[in-house]
């Protein structure tokens, strides 16, 4: 076992990271001892290291660090009771599974994998998986690094262009966020940011952009300066997908919040220089009364109240959604809803009083009241309901919130407003073609259009395509097939300020791109490309994100 913790300690030193000062964990001492490695199955410490690192980039999201499961089924050698051993599926149903991925939404790897790493998963995965060491507060203040202090700041923007139309785009697989001015499609700058960046998100008073990536690694992005700078950085896990900060009036630009997913626990810093504050581990039972204590309690989405001082965390495993009262952030109070597992992503609805968040593995949907701190209504929709933010749009049947599905061709609208129908699925609509595989939905309070992208569905037509409905009819208007030049799987939207184009991103192909629509004619307005444009995948106006509008 000590060297399956070296392999990890190895391997999460791999992962490109820069902070100062950024020391590697101790190895736990309860964890040292024998190897696990199954004795039919042979596996030497170089692949055992790679293995890990596959893992970790490409399966760790869906089936948890640990491998005992989350959106995807458990991948333990004698299994979990509930999915089957991977000893029991051997190296042909392994493959089967890797090469084919499954209607569910697991997308199918051959092809991404090379035929020498499915192999070498086809045996990774039946030997039992890598302790993860500990990792808090001190270990997180170790790789704190503060690069441009508060008081060598600009107090007022260097330049005259417009920050609040500024967006953050995501280069996935380079670890880089690029600054782009929306007026003008300039690129301001591309900055390293960390490993697999995942999401961004903007401070309250819009000033910085906050990364957060795969490797645990958050950055401040400072948009005062002439060219986009980084002015501090510092790692709150081994593993992450959320970073929110404080947004109610009088703690603008105050405190950040950080969810882990390995360790998991919520982390909270100086949302100006990224210093660490506290930690607060997110094992605990389960929302359900299964007596099992879970250690691997991932946080998933975060969002911040702009009413009260609170930010809504998810804590997947355990389908509870802990409101984390930050006025006292070194003790944040912390109260837990019971609701369903495993909880992903979600948004507000139109009036920021009610969070709705997807819970994938129960195929519903789950309805907080963020100021009294109370589950309003858990809503069945349809398989692996994946959101996003989710996104608002209004009509003859009410204001809606909507989501699509991962498992299935189903957009649900969930009427928000009160009246009859209130906090149920009021219509159901499908997008074009076949089968599930949609990430993403959005519209904006300006727009009469509604836009569905189909990212994992394994038809390569459906994937490079994205659907926009007409938000009054919810009519079908137009599908959208990657313009010329460009080639990947279509993901995620992002409106610009004044609402009146969309941005697309175009990745896992070979000609990346950003696509800019007119959202009224539903015309390419411009393609951005380029050697810096590497897999683009999340994009976040400065604006839309501060208020969250969507
Ligand atoms: Fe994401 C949001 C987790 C795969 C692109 N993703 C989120 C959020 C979570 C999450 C918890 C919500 C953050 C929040 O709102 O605070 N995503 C995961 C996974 O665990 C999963 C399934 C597997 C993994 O290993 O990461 C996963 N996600 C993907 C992708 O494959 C995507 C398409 C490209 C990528 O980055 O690898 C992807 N996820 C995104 C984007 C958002 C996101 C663009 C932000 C959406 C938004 O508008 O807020």
């Amino acid at each position: 076992m000590r060297k399956l913790n070296l392999i990890l300690i190895l391997l999460l030193a791999t992962v490109v990271f820069s902070c100062k000062n950024d020391k590697k964990p101790e190895v736990k001492e309860e964890a040292k001892g024998e190897t696990t490695a199954s004795k039919e199955i042979q596996i030497t410490d170089a692949e055992m290291e790679e293995g890990s690192k596959i893992f970790f980039d490409r399966c760790a999201g869906c089936h948890g660090s640990s491998r005992k499961g989350a959106t995807g089924p458990s991948l333990l050698p004698d299994g979990d009771g509930k999915s089957a051993a991977t000893k029991a599926l051997g190296v042909a149903g392994i493959r089967a599974f890797i090469e084919n991925g499954t209607p569910g939404g697991m997308p199918e790897w051959k092809g991404i994998l090379s035929e020498h790493e499915i192999e070498l998963m086809t045996r990774f995965l039946q030997v039992a998986p890598p302790v993860v060491p500990p990792f808090g507060i001190k270990e997180m203040t170790d790789t704190w690094n503060l690069i441009i202090p508060v008081a060598d700041r600009p107090t007022k923007p260097e330049h005259n262009r417009n920050i609040g139309n500024y967006f953050g785009v995501i280069m996935r697989d380079a670890g880089k966020v690029a600054i782009i001015d929306g007026d003008t499609k300039e690129k301001l700058v591309v900055l390293k940011t960390g490993f697999a960046v995942h999401i961004l998100r903007t401070s309250a008073s819009g000033r910085y952009i906050y990364s957060v990536g795969r490797d645990g690694r958050i950055t401040i992005i400072d948009t005062y300066t002439k060219i986009p700078t980084i002015v501090a950085e510092v790692r709150g896990a081994f593993d992450s997908r959320s970073v929110e900060v404080s947004k109610m009036k009088g703690y603008e630009d105050k405190y950040l919040v950080f969810g882990g997913y390995s360790p998991s626990h919520i982390a909270i810093m100086d949302a100006q220089t990224l210093e660490p504050i506290s930690v607060t581990p997110t094992a605990g039972k389960a929302c359900d009364g299964d007596k099992e204590f879970i250690e691997e309690a991932r946080v998933a989405s975060i969002v911040a109240s702009h009413t009260d001082p609170v930010w809504i965390c998810n804590v997947k495993e355990r389908g509870m959604v802990d409101i984390v009262d930050y006025t006292d952030p070194k003790n944040p109070k912390i109260t837990e809803i019971p609701t369903a597992r495993f909880l992903h992503d979600g948004g507000f609805d139109s009036t920021g009083h009610y969070f709705l968040v997807a819970a994938n593995a129960s195929n519903k949907i789950v309805v907080i009241d963020v100021p009294n701190k109370k589950l309003v209504k858990i809503i069945e929709t349809g398989i692996k309901p994946h959101p996003g933010r989710g996104t608002n749009i209004k009509n003859k049947l009410g204001n809606l919130w909507v989501t699509s599905h991962l498992g299935e061709n189903k957009l649900s609208f969930i009427k928000t407003n009160p009246g009859e129908g209130q906090w149920t699925v009021v219509k159901e609509i499908k997008a074009s073609g076949t089968g599930g595989g949609a990430l993403f939905v959005k519209s904006h309070p300006k727009s009469k259009h509604l836009w569905v992208d189909r990212t994992l569905n394994p038809d390569a037509k459906l994937n490079s395509a994205v659907d926009v409905f007409d938000t009054n009819t919810l009519e079908l208007k137009k599908t959208l097939s990657a313009p010329e030049g460009v080639d990947g799987r279509a993901v995620h939207f992002e409106y610009n300020k004044a609402g009146d184009e969309v941005w697309v991103s175009y990745f896992m192909g070979k000609k990346s791109a950003i696509v800019i629509y007119n959202d009224k004619t539903l015309k390419v307005k411009k393609i951005i490309q380029g050697d810096w444009v590497e897999n683009p995948t999340g994009k976040f106006n400065v604006n839309n994100t501060t208020h969250d509008v969507y």
